[in-house]
């Protein structure tokens, strides 16, 4: 996969996690980091939402970003007409096809949601703006009339037509079926978005890549409605495992730590140790095998490379599964010397001890420290 844009909807999508509330300063500043960092589009709240929105959606605009700005509304005339006066360079128009959308939510069957998609797709092309149009719930949709109402703005010229899996019930198989059969039904690009309910998010992204999708729908951290989306860092630990050079040259990948930590900061949360680049224990290697093995060469055990993102690797040294080896880097960390026959000596001594308690960084330092001392004074 050697091209696709990231559409980073953590101002939108991001904006209905349970905790999240920006203010208008917290929103330019995650805008312009998330510009700096490289993303193509920005996607924002509707502006029909409140009043703030609109005021909100119509600042970034005027900011001058280098990504492009979008907002997300209902595929209506009121709402686009809203959404175009705010000076975004595109709109993303969405409505729901699943049966338990047209029954419990809009009530429109296949055939008016067809009329109203042609009639408001005209319109925002007619004022000069991008414009996207996806089927909420798609997944559990029918796939004839997906494809028919896909076929139907294709015709008229779109920018992007966006597949949802609002629910997050799909495997990576359905999203790949799914986009490869749209792929081969319309010619503009294809926008997908994910929600991870299960755990499939980053996996769905990337299958939706290999069947042609172009636009990769994101938030930082993944937080969005529920549980939330793919996430920036997450699809960029992915990518950059198949396709490095692509995604190096477009996205500032040592910024990545910043924004995530000024996102989990924005909406008080943690960084999850198991997050992919940034999680705590990331780039650390604990059992004695493959503390060597790291130290000998890094790629033995791991795929990803922290200094991609500016980060550091971290041989842990302090536990009953260390090595000799360890230790030994360890030692030549804190500036002492030994033989590799004494660095063995003191590997015993600190197994022994965390086999009684969990050893501290400090602790294993100190065992160290006087091992060496009660050596000099031999
Ligand atoms: C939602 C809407 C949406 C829209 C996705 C899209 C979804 O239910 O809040 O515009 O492609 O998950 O369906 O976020
Ligand atoms: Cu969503």
């Amino acid at each position: 996969v050697n091209n696709f844009k990231i559409i980073e909807s953590t101002l939108r999508e991001g904006e209905q996690f349970a905790n999240a509330f920006f203010d208008t300063e917290t929103k330019i500043k995650i805008a312009t980091a998330l510009s700096d960092f490289g993303v193509e589009y920005i996607e924002l709240t509707s502006p029909v939402a409140s009043q703030q929105s609109r005021e909100d959606c119509e600042a970034i605009c005027k900011l001058g970003l280098k990504s492009k700005i979008l907002t997300h509304v209902r595929c209506t005339m009121e709402d686009a007409k809203i959404a175009c006066d705010t000076g975004v360079d595109g709109v993303d128009l969405v409505i729901g096809t699943s049966s338990f959308l047209r029954e419990h939510s809009h009530g429109k069957d296949m055939l008016a949601i067809e009329k109203a998609a042609i009639e408001v797709i005209e319109y925002v092309k007619s004022r000069g703006v991008e414009v996207r149009f996806s089927s909420e719930d798609s997944f559990r949709s029918d796939l004839v009339d997906l494809l028919q109402l896909y076929r139907a703005v294709d015709r008229i010229g779109v920018n992007r037509v966006g597949v949802a899996d609002t629910v997050g019930c799909a495997t990576p198989r359905q999203v790949y079926d799914l986009v490869r059969t749209l792929r081969g039904v319309v010619s503009c690009d294809i926008e997908i978005h994910l929600h991870n309910d299960t755990g499939c998010a980053i996996a769905n992204a990337h299958a939706a890549l290999e069947a042609g999708a172009t636009h990769i729908d994101t938030s930082v951290l993944g937080i969005g409605e529920r549980n939330g989306i793919t996430s920036l860092g997450g699809l960029m630990a992915r990518m950059m495992v198949g396709s490095r050079e692509y995604v190096m040259s477009r996205y500032k990948l040592h910024k990545i730590k910043e924004i995530e930590d000024m996102v989990a900061d924005a909406v008080q949360i943690n960084i999850p140790f198991n997050n992919p680049i940034t999680g705590f224990c990331a780039f650390t290697h604990k059992a004695g095998i493959h503390a060597k093995a790291i130290l000998a060469n890094p790629s033995t055990y791991e795929i990803l490379k922290p200094e991609d993102y500016g980060l550091n690797r971290y041989v842990h040294f302090a536990s009953r599964l260390t090595g000799w080896n360890a230790i030994k880097s360890r030692v030549e960390q804190l500036g002492l010397s030994m033989t590799d026959a004494q660095v063995k000596e003191v590997t015993a001594k600190i197994k022994q001890m965390a086999d009684i308690r969990p050893l501290a960084i400090d602790d294993t330092d100190s065992i160290i420290r006087s091992f060496h001392l009660e050596l000099q004074q031999k």
